[in-house]
């Protein structure tokens, strides 16, 4: 069964969509199998994006990242990564289509409301960078 790793920006924990989002994943029958509410470290939101290093957005990502809690999730499933993408929408709300997370949630590209998993690789990647194995319920 394939994994992802979902995260629920400071954006849209502040503005209480946590539940409006998981709930349109549990929804479409994927199964969330960890779950946690966290303020990230500067370090930990580095390596996440560490992608991203050196574009112009990268610093303000970072501060945007660390300016309030988040909500870290493990969702299994079918397709869970490739479907998960297409149900978040563009990464730019002005592209996302109504429908998507993004697309019925978010205005701008710096406050785009979540975070999905864009490959197997970086899946396992960031699920092992929030996550403990023994915090994986029922894997
Ligand atoms: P995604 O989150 O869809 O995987 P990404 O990996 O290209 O998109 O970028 C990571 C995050 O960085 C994205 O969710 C929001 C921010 N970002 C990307 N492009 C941006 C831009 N042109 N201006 C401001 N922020 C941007
Ligand atoms: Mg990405």
């Amino acid at each position: 069964m394939e994994r992802t790793f979902l995260m629920v920006k400071p954006d849209a924990v502040q503005r209480g969509l946590i539940g409006q989002i998981i709930s349109r994943f549990e929804s479409k029958g994927f199964k969330m199998i960890a779950g946690k509410l966290m303020i990230i470290s500067k370090e930990l939101a580095e390596k996440h994006y560490q992608e991203h290093k050196g574009k112009p957005f990268y610093e303000d990502l970072i501060e945007f990242m660390t300016s309030g809690p988040v909500f870290a999730m493990v969702w299994e499933g079918d397709n869970v990564i490739r479907l998960s993408r297409l149900m978040m929408g563009s990464t730019d709300p002005e592209k996302a289509q109504p429908g998507t997370v993004r697309g019925d949630f978010a205005t701008l590209v710096n406050r785009n409301v979540i975070h999905g998993s864009d490959s197997p690789e970086n899946a396992e990647r960031e699920i092992r960078l929030f996550f403990e194995e023994r915090e994986l319920i029922g894997g």
